[in-house]
Protein backbone atom coordinates (compact mmCIF):
# COMPACT_ATOMS: atom_id res chain seq x y z
CA UNK A 1 0.00 0.00 0.00
CA UNK A 2 1.70 3.60 -0.87
CA UNK A 3 1.58 5.81 1.91
CA UNK A 4 1.41 10.13 1.33
CA UNK A 5 3.25 11.45 3.68
CA UNK A 6 4.99 15.07 4.54
CA UNK A 7 7.26 16.27 6.85
CA UNK A 8 5.18 19.61 6.94
CA UNK A 9 2.94 18.29 9.90
CA UNK A 10 5.85 19.38 12.25
CA UNK A 11 4.87 23.05 11.49
CA UNK A 12 1.60 22.09 13.48
CA UNK A 13 3.93 22.14 17.08
CA UNK A 14 1.51 23.25 19.58
CA UNK A 15 2.56 24.34 23.08
CA UNK A 16 -0.93 23.92 25.16
CA UNK A 17 -4.40 22.41 25.72
CA UNK A 18 -6.82 23.11 28.13
CA UNK A 19 -7.00 20.07 30.16
CA UNK A 20 -8.31 19.47 33.93
CA UNK A 21 -8.05 23.06 34.79
CA UNK A 22 -4.88 23.18 33.87
CA UNK A 23 -2.80 24.07 30.63
CA UNK A 24 -1.25 20.75 29.69
CA UNK A 25 1.67 19.56 26.83
CA UNK A 26 -0.49 19.14 23.63
CA UNK A 27 -1.15 15.38 23.26
CA UNK A 28 -1.20 16.23 19.67
CA UNK A 29 2.13 16.34 18.56
CA UNK A 30 4.74 15.67 15.90
CA UNK A 31 6.11 12.59 17.51
CA UNK A 32 2.67 11.29 16.20
CA UNK A 33 3.30 10.94 12.67
CA UNK A 34 7.10 10.40 12.73
CA UNK A 35 6.45 6.81 14.84
CA UNK A 36 3.36 5.91 12.24
CA UNK A 37 5.68 6.56 9.47
CA UNK A 38 8.45 4.76 11.07
CA UNK A 39 6.08 2.04 11.59
CA UNK A 40 5.46 2.00 8.02
CA UNK A 41 8.90 1.37 6.71
CA UNK A 42 9.11 -0.69 9.51
CA UNK A 43 7.01 -3.31 8.24
CA UNK A 44 7.48 -2.23 4.32
CA UNK A 45 4.03 -1.32 3.75
CA UNK A 46 5.32 0.09 0.26
CA UNK A 47 6.32 3.15 -1.05
CA UNK A 48 6.39 6.41 0.47
CA UNK A 49 5.85 9.64 -1.67
CA UNK A 50 5.29 13.19 -0.97
CA UNK A 51 2.07 15.61 -1.56
CA UNK A 52 1.37 17.20 -5.23
CA UNK A 53 0.05 20.70 -4.10
CA UNK A 54 -3.67 21.39 -5.29
CA UNK A 55 -3.98 25.09 -3.70
CA UNK A 56 -7.08 26.24 -1.70
CA UNK A 57 -9.88 25.10 -3.94
CA UNK A 58 -10.38 22.04 -3.36
CA UNK A 59 -10.54 23.05 0.08
CA UNK A 60 -13.43 25.91 -0.68
CA UNK A 61 -15.24 23.06 -1.81
CA UNK A 62 -15.77 22.05 1.57
CA UNK A 63 -15.27 24.87 3.91
CA UNK A 64 -16.45 28.63 4.09
CA UNK A 65 -14.31 31.21 2.33
CA UNK A 66 -14.42 33.22 5.30
CA UNK A 67 -12.75 30.49 7.99
CA UNK A 68 -10.41 29.50 5.58
CA UNK A 69 -9.44 33.64 5.40
CA UNK A 70 -9.74 33.20 9.19
CA UNK A 71 -7.39 30.19 9.41
CA UNK A 72 -4.51 31.91 7.13
CA UNK A 73 -4.43 35.21 8.80
CA UNK A 74 -5.03 34.05 12.46
CA UNK A 75 -1.42 33.86 13.14
CA UNK A 76 -0.20 37.03 12.19
CA UNK A 77 -3.15 38.94 13.26
CA UNK A 78 -2.96 37.25 16.57
CA UNK A 79 1.04 38.35 16.70
CA UNK A 80 0.49 41.52 15.38
CA UNK A 81 -1.23 42.05 19.02
CA UNK A 82 1.79 41.23 20.75
CA UNK A 83 0.72 37.88 22.03
CA UNK A 84 3.48 35.59 21.08
CA UNK A 85 2.39 32.32 22.82
CA UNK A 86 -0.49 29.94 21.26
CA UNK A 87 -3.43 31.49 20.19
CA UNK A 88 -6.65 30.12 22.19
CA UNK A 89 -9.61 31.03 22.21
CA UNK A 90 -11.39 31.82 25.88
CA UNK A 91 -15.05 31.93 25.22
CA UNK A 92 -17.90 30.49 22.69
CA UNK A 93 -21.41 31.56 21.57
CA UNK A 94 -23.99 29.83 22.94
CA UNK A 95 -27.89 29.12 23.14
CA UNK A 96 -29.40 31.86 22.31
CA UNK A 97 -26.61 34.08 21.49
CA UNK A 98 -25.63 36.36 18.37
CA UNK A 99 -24.01 34.36 15.67
CA UNK A 100 -25.33 36.35 12.53
CA UNK A 101 -22.17 39.27 13.50
CA UNK A 102 -18.37 37.97 13.35
CA UNK A 103 -16.64 40.01 15.47
CA UNK A 104 -13.89 42.21 14.19
CA UNK A 105 -11.65 41.43 16.54
CA UNK A 106 -8.83 38.48 16.47
CA UNK A 107 -10.03 37.02 19.69
CA UNK A 108 -13.68 37.85 18.79
CA UNK A 109 -13.01 35.99 15.48
CA UNK A 110 -11.02 32.86 17.94
CA UNK A 111 -13.93 32.43 19.77
CA UNK A 112 -16.46 32.57 15.93
CA UNK A 113 -14.41 29.99 14.44
CA UNK A 114 -13.66 27.08 16.72
CA UNK A 115 -15.45 24.90 19.62
CA UNK A 116 -12.83 24.19 21.76
CA UNK A 117 -9.56 25.30 23.72
CA UNK A 118 -7.70 22.66 23.19
CA UNK A 119 -6.64 23.53 19.19
CA UNK A 120 -3.49 25.94 19.23
CA UNK A 121 -2.96 28.02 16.51
CA UNK A 122 0.66 28.23 15.82
CA UNK A 123 2.43 30.47 13.42
CA UNK A 124 2.77 27.34 11.40
CA UNK A 125 -0.23 26.14 11.58
CA UNK A 126 -2.08 27.01 8.28
CA UNK A 127 1.09 25.71 6.78
CA UNK A 128 0.42 22.38 8.26
CA UNK A 129 -3.36 22.32 8.14
CA UNK A 130 -3.03 23.16 4.35
CA UNK A 131 -0.09 20.18 3.68
CA UNK A 132 -2.32 17.43 5.64
CA UNK A 133 -5.03 18.72 2.78
CA UNK A 134 -2.51 18.16 0.01
CA UNK A 135 -1.42 14.86 1.44
CA UNK A 136 -5.03 13.77 1.25
CA UNK A 137 -5.85 14.80 -1.79
CA UNK A 138 -2.89 13.20 -3.39
CA UNK A 139 -4.06 9.80 -1.23
CA UNK A 140 -7.57 10.64 -3.15
CA UNK A 141 -6.12 11.15 -6.61
CA UNK A 142 -4.16 7.74 -6.55
CA UNK A 143 -7.16 5.61 -5.15
CA UNK A 144 -8.95 7.22 -7.58
CA UNK A 145 -6.70 6.51 -10.58
CA UNK A 146 -7.09 2.92 -9.45
CA UNK A 147 -5.72 1.89 -6.33
CA UNK A 148 -6.90 -0.68 -4.23
CA UNK A 149 -6.14 1.21 -1.09
CA UNK A 150 -3.92 4.35 0.06
CA UNK A 151 -2.48 5.71 3.00
CA UNK A 152 -2.57 9.37 3.99
CA UNK A 153 -0.73 9.79 6.96
CA UNK A 154 -2.54 13.62 7.82
CA UNK A 155 -1.38 15.55 10.45
CA UNK A 156 -2.98 17.20 12.15
CA UNK A 157 -6.20 15.48 11.96
CA UNK A 158 -9.09 16.86 10.82
CA UNK A 159 -12.52 15.04 11.11
CA UNK A 160 -13.84 17.50 14.11
CA UNK A 161 -13.27 20.68 11.16
CA UNK A 162 -16.66 21.67 9.73
CA UNK A 163 -17.47 24.37 6.96
CA UNK A 164 -17.12 27.14 9.55
CA UNK A 165 -15.47 26.10 12.50
CA UNK A 166 -12.28 24.09 13.66
CA UNK A 167 -11.49 22.41 17.09
CA UNK A 168 -10.42 18.81 18.68
CA UNK A 169 -7.37 19.37 17.08
CA UNK A 170 -8.38 19.59 13.82
CA UNK A 171 -8.25 22.72 11.33
CA UNK A 172 -9.43 21.59 8.09
CA UNK A 173 -11.21 18.56 7.35
CA UNK A 174 -8.61 15.56 5.65
CA UNK A 175 -11.54 13.32 5.18
CA UNK A 176 -14.33 15.47 3.90
CA UNK A 177 -11.99 17.14 1.60
CA UNK A 178 -11.39 14.00 -0.11
CA UNK A 179 -14.50 12.48 0.03
CA UNK A 180 -15.45 15.91 -1.98
CA UNK A 181 -13.02 15.33 -4.40
CA UNK A 182 -14.07 11.75 -5.49
CA UNK A 183 -17.34 12.90 -5.96
CA UNK A 184 -15.68 15.76 -7.80
CA UNK A 185 -13.58 13.22 -9.95
CA UNK A 186 -16.62 11.33 -10.82
CA UNK A 187 -17.58 9.18 -8.19
CA UNK A 188 -21.45 8.63 -7.28
CA UNK A 189 -21.67 7.61 -4.08
CA UNK A 190 -18.49 7.81 -1.29
CA UNK A 191 -19.14 6.96 2.29
CA UNK A 192 -16.82 7.84 4.62
CA UNK A 193 -16.03 6.04 7.81
CA UNK A 194 -14.65 7.17 10.82
CA UNK A 195 -13.47 4.53 13.20
CA UNK A 196 -11.67 6.88 15.38
CA UNK A 197 -12.56 6.93 19.21
CA UNK A 198 -13.94 10.43 19.00
CA UNK A 199 -17.42 11.19 17.31
CA UNK A 200 -16.50 13.04 13.57
CA UNK A 201 -18.64 15.87 14.22
CA UNK A 202 -17.14 18.14 11.71
CA UNK A 203 -17.81 15.39 8.49
CA UNK A 204 -21.11 14.41 9.68
CA UNK A 205 -22.26 17.88 9.73
CA UNK A 206 -20.27 18.49 6.43
CA UNK A 207 -22.52 16.12 4.60
CA UNK A 208 -25.40 16.03 7.02
CA UNK A 209 -28.07 17.16 3.88
CA UNK A 210 -26.19 15.61 1.58
CA UNK A 211 -27.10 12.11 -0.22
CA UNK A 212 -24.19 11.87 -1.88
CA UNK A 213 -21.69 10.71 1.08
CA UNK A 214 -22.87 8.57 3.76
CA UNK A 215 -21.19 9.01 7.42
CA UNK A 216 -20.80 6.60 9.14
CA UNK A 217 -19.59 6.84 12.94
CA UNK A 218 -18.33 4.64 15.74
CA UNK A 219 -17.38 6.58 18.97
CA UNK A 220 -17.58 7.63 22.37
CA UNK A 221 -21.20 8.23 23.77
CA UNK A 222 -21.99 12.15 23.49
CA UNK A 223 -23.26 11.41 27.31
CA UNK A 224 -19.80 10.45 28.33
CA UNK A 225 -17.69 12.11 26.28
CA UNK A 226 -15.93 14.82 23.92
CA UNK A 227 -16.91 16.52 21.43
CA UNK A 228 -20.66 15.93 23.65
CA UNK A 229 -23.12 17.52 21.08
CA UNK A 230 -23.13 15.49 18.43
CA UNK A 231 -22.87 11.67 17.66
CA UNK A 232 -26.24 10.27 19.15
CA UNK A 233 -27.92 7.43 17.25
CA UNK A 234 -31.00 9.28 16.17
CA UNK A 235 -28.81 12.03 13.70
CA UNK A 236 -30.35 10.17 10.55
CA UNK A 237 -29.18 12.89 8.41
CA UNK A 238 -31.67 15.64 7.02
CA UNK A 239 -33.67 16.81 3.52
CA UNK A 240 -32.22 14.58 0.74
CA UNK A 241 -29.42 13.54 3.47
CA UNK A 242 -31.75 11.65 5.13
CA UNK A 243 -30.53 8.21 5.76
CA UNK A 244 -26.84 8.84 4.60
CA UNK A 245 -25.78 8.85 8.43
CA UNK A 246 -25.58 6.24 10.47
CA UNK A 247 -23.63 6.80 14.40
CA UNK A 248 -22.66 4.05 16.56
CA UNK A 249 -22.04 5.82 20.17
CA UNK A 250 -20.54 3.12 22.59
CA UNK A 251 -20.02 3.76 26.13
CA UNK A 252 -17.08 4.11 28.50
CA UNK A 253 -15.24 0.78 28.62
CA UNK A 254 -15.97 -0.55 25.11
CA UNK A 255 -14.05 -3.48 24.55
CA UNK A 256 -13.74 -4.78 20.72
CA UNK A 257 -16.15 -7.56 21.70
CA UNK A 258 -19.29 -4.73 21.60
CA UNK A 259 -17.06 -2.13 18.90
CA UNK A 260 -16.69 -5.21 16.78
CA UNK A 261 -19.98 -5.39 16.08
CA UNK A 262 -20.56 -1.92 15.76
CA UNK A 263 -18.09 -2.33 12.71
CA UNK A 264 -19.55 -5.01 11.51
CA UNK A 265 -23.02 -3.47 11.46
CA UNK A 266 -21.78 -0.07 10.00
CA UNK A 267 -19.95 -2.24 7.40
CA UNK A 268 -23.00 -3.58 6.76
CA UNK A 269 -24.88 0.00 6.19
CA UNK A 270 -22.11 1.29 4.19
CA UNK A 271 -22.89 -1.82 1.59
CA UNK A 272 -26.50 -1.77 2.23
CA UNK A 273 -26.23 1.89 0.87
CA UNK A 274 -23.93 1.17 -2.11
CA UNK A 275 -20.74 3.16 -2.09
CA UNK A 276 -18.45 3.73 -4.96
CA UNK A 277 -15.29 4.83 -3.08
CA UNK A 278 -14.58 4.41 0.78
CA UNK A 279 -12.98 7.08 2.61
CA UNK A 280 -11.85 5.58 6.31
CA UNK A 281 -10.80 8.39 9.19
CA UNK A 282 -8.26 6.43 10.76
CA UNK A 283 -8.28 7.15 14.46
CA UNK A 284 -6.57 4.55 17.00
CA UNK A 285 -7.37 6.28 20.02
CA UNK A 286 -9.61 3.35 20.83
CA UNK A 287 -6.34 1.51 22.30
CA UNK A 288 -7.16 0.78 26.17
CA UNK A 289 -3.88 2.54 26.82
CA UNK A 290 -4.78 5.86 24.65
CA UNK A 291 -4.16 8.63 27.91
CA UNK A 292 -7.82 10.90 26.66
CA UNK A 293 -9.74 7.69 25.54
CA UNK A 294 -11.77 4.77 27.48
CA UNK A 295 -12.28 2.50 25.12
CA UNK A 296 -10.55 -1.28 25.52
CA UNK A 297 -8.90 -2.23 22.28
CA UNK A 298 -5.82 -4.05 22.02
CA UNK A 299 -2.98 -4.47 19.35
CA UNK A 300 -4.57 -7.64 18.46
CA UNK A 301 -7.33 -6.04 17.38
CA UNK A 302 -6.23 -3.41 14.70
CA UNK A 303 -5.65 -5.68 12.02
CA UNK A 304 -9.24 -7.17 12.32
CA UNK A 305 -10.48 -3.67 11.74
CA UNK A 306 -8.08 -3.26 8.55
CA UNK A 307 -10.37 -6.86 7.31
CA UNK A 308 -13.52 -6.32 7.85
CA UNK A 309 -12.68 -3.09 6.13
CA UNK A 310 -11.23 -5.05 3.13
CA UNK A 311 -14.20 -7.33 3.06
CA UNK A 312 -16.69 -3.95 1.79
CA UNK A 313 -14.12 -4.54 -1.44
CA UNK A 314 -14.42 -0.88 -2.22
CA UNK A 315 -11.61 0.96 -3.84
CA UNK A 316 -10.38 2.54 -0.17
CA UNK A 317 -8.83 5.75 1.19
CA UNK A 318 -6.91 5.76 4.54
CA UNK A 319 -7.26 8.90 6.10
CA UNK A 320 -5.33 9.30 9.93
CA UNK A 321 -7.18 11.23 12.54
CA UNK A 322 -6.17 10.19 16.23
CA UNK A 323 -4.64 8.36 18.40
CA UNK A 324 -2.44 9.62 21.35
CA UNK A 325 -0.85 6.69 23.31
CA UNK A 326 2.09 7.40 20.62
CA UNK A 327 4.69 4.52 21.44
CA UNK A 328 1.77 2.12 20.16
CA UNK A 329 0.31 4.78 17.30
CA UNK A 330 2.36 3.13 14.69
CA UNK A 331 1.96 -0.38 15.75
CA UNK A 332 -1.76 -0.02 15.68
CA UNK A 333 -2.41 2.38 12.58
CA UNK A 334 -0.04 0.30 10.49
CA UNK A 335 -1.83 -2.94 12.31
CA UNK A 336 -4.98 -1.61 10.46
CA UNK A 337 -3.34 -1.47 6.74
CA UNK A 338 -1.19 -4.90 7.28
CA UNK A 339 -4.74 -6.62 8.37
CA UNK A 340 -6.60 -4.90 5.57
CA UNK A 341 -3.68 -6.16 2.80
CA UNK A 342 -3.43 -9.32 4.19
CA UNK A 343 -7.39 -9.85 3.36
CA UNK A 344 -7.44 -7.17 0.24
C1 LIG B 1 -9.16 14.58 18.31
B1 LIG B 1 -9.34 13.31 17.50
C2 LIG B 1 -8.75 15.98 26.44
C3 LIG B 1 -10.05 16.64 26.15
C4 LIG B 1 -10.48 16.31 24.76
C5 LIG B 1 -10.14 16.98 22.48
C6 LIG B 1 -9.92 15.65 21.89
C7 LIG B 1 -9.77 15.77 20.40
C8 LIG B 1 -9.52 14.44 19.75
N1 LIG B 1 -8.38 16.13 27.78
N2 LIG B 1 -9.76 17.11 23.84
O1 LIG B 1 -10.67 12.90 17.36
O2 LIG B 1 -8.55 12.22 17.94
ZN1 LIG C 1 -10.05 10.97 18.38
Amino acid sequence: MLTVYSDDHRLQDGKAELEGGKLVPCYEMPRRADLVLARVREVGLGEVVEPERFGVEPILRVHEAGFVAFLQSAWDRWTATKRTFDALPFTWAVRGMRTDRVPESIDGQLAYYSFDAGTPITAGTWRAASSAVDVALTGQRRVAAGARAVFSLCRPPGHHAAAGYYGGYCFLNNAAIAAQAFRDGGAAKVAILDVDYHHGNGSQSIFYRRGDVFFASLHGHPLDEYPFFLGYEDETGEGPGEGANANFPLRWGTGFDLWGQALDEACRRIERWGADALVVSLGVDTYKDDPISRFRLEQGDYPAIGRRIAALGLPTHFVMEGGYAVEEIGINAVGVLTGFEEAA
